[in-house]
């Protein structure tokens, strides 16, 4: 049985106060918040283990640098990788993404290839795409989006074809919470000679991710987004991929030897971290990983199901509102995206706030797509592990209450 009270218990932040009330936190896909075990073993790596990783001889030194790959193997355990060496830490999913674009990307495409992207991508696995195709001469397709919020498979058969050396999806959308069909995209891909990066932002803090099971080739993700710090994300990498790529930034750790005029680079995955890393991020990561398997990523998913059923049954209730993306709970994700008839979602975000309830507003760094439904910004109720019921209760009421403003 999930007990939503006693995960509560663990998040400081949701005792906080906001105009007066308690904070009801419906924001989740931009960041989470962070449970005590987390905010600790941060706080502790820097009170009794606090140095830099891999250089010095000196104890504080071993330990920093063992909390560092501990957290690494964690986080290779939590998405099933069968190699440490495939978990490379960044800086978040757009640079997990960036770093596939500018490495593997530079170096394995040429004019007349093709990458496949979806109509639903965020910026982040759209952008760098878009940069690559135009500096490499490749072109960039995409799968179109259907009217219900799911991909149309019959354009993924036309977009991805022999000349295709890149499919990059998102496993669930940030605005509309559609899950994809990330195996079916990646045999296609693999049928064709092609690999399959997958944006796991929305989808490895929510459900359980396995990258064999996927079958994919790279996993991007975010430590925030999943109850850790800000300032780290993972790239998962399959070995041998890794292995051809060429580094992506130079300087520190990431070199083996070094004279005058030439380097040599350190194995995977050091060859990817160039620099002090962000140790006290990954050892936070670390526990946050442990927070969410101690939970069960199966029962996380049920929890976030359960709660996004309720929340789309409660929001029919509202006649001027329209919820973008799958109607039916079933194997969507908790991002629920809407828009009023005519009440603008920067208004309902700002009478929400005096409520002391956070959404999104805005095109959640997502233009095409937004602009694509005709207009040029939408609300987002996004939920996680401490949300409840009375949450989206207190939300139902809060637009309720604004239509009540707005009419006056
Ligand atoms: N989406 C949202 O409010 P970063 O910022 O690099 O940690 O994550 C980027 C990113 C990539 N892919 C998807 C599917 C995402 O949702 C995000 C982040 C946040 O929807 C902030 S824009």
């Amino acid at each position: 049985m999930y007990d939503v009270e006693k995960v509560r218990g663990d998040f400081p932040i949701l005792s906080t106060r906001i105009n007066g009330r308690p904070l009801v936190y419906l924001d989740n896909a931009a960041t989470s918040q962070k449970p005590r075990s987390v905010i600790r073993a941060i706080s502790d790596y820097y009170e009794r283990s606090n140095s830099n990783v891999h250089r010095g001889v000196h104890t504080l030194s071993m330990m920093a640098s063992e909390a560092y790959e501990e957290a690494r193997a964690k986080v290779q355990r939590f998405v099933g990788a069968p190699e440490v060496e495939s978990i490379i830490w960044t800086r978040n999913t757009s640079e997990s993404i960036n770093l596939v674009a500018a490495s593997w990307g530079l170096s394995n495409l040429k004019e007349g290839d093709e990458i496949v992207a979806t109509g639903m991508e965020h910026h982040s696995n759209l952008v760098p795409w878009q940069q690559l195709a135009g500096r490499t001469g490749a072109t960039l397709k995409l799968i179109s989006v259907q009217g219900d919020g799911t991909l149309d498979m019959g354009s993924a058969g036309e977009a991805i074809t022999e000349r295709t050396r890149l499919v990059a999806v998102t496993h669930v959308s940030n605005v509309l919470g559609t899950v994809n069909p990330v195996k079916d995209l990646a045999a296609r891909a693999h049928n064709v000679g092609a690999v399959i990066l997958v944006d796991g932002a929305q989808s490895v803090p929510h459900m359980p991710v396995d990258v064999v099971e996927l079958e994919c080739d790279f996993l991007a993700f975010s430590a925030h987004k999943m109850l850790g710090p800000t300032g780290v994300g993972v790239l998962y990498g399959r070995p041998e991929l890794l292995e051809a790529m060429p580094p992506y930034m130079f300087g520190g750790d990431m070199v083996l030897r070094v004279t005058y005029e030439d380097a040599s680079w350190n194995q995977v995955p050091y060859k990817f971290e160039a620099g002090t890393p962000n140790i006290a991020g990954a050892v936070g990561t670390g526990a946050a990983v442990d927070y969410l398997t101690a939970l069960g990523m199966e029962s996380v998913w049920a929890h976030e199901q359960r709660l996004t059923a309720y929340a789309l049954e409660r929001m029919c209730e509202l006649e001027l509102v329209t919820v973008m993306g799958p109607q039916d709970p079933a194997g969507r994700g908790g991002s629920i995206s809407f828009s009023h008839e005519w009440i603008h979602p920067h208004d309902l975000g700002t009478v929400l706030d005096s409520m002391g309830i956070a959404i999104r507003t805005g095109h959640h760094c997502a233009m095409p797509l937004v602009r694509s439904y005709g207009v040029t910004a939408l609300a987002r109720a996004s939920f996680y592990v401490y949300n409840n019921e009375e949450e989206i209760d207190l939300l139902i009421d809060g637009l309720k209450e604004a239509e009540r403003y707005f009419t006056k």
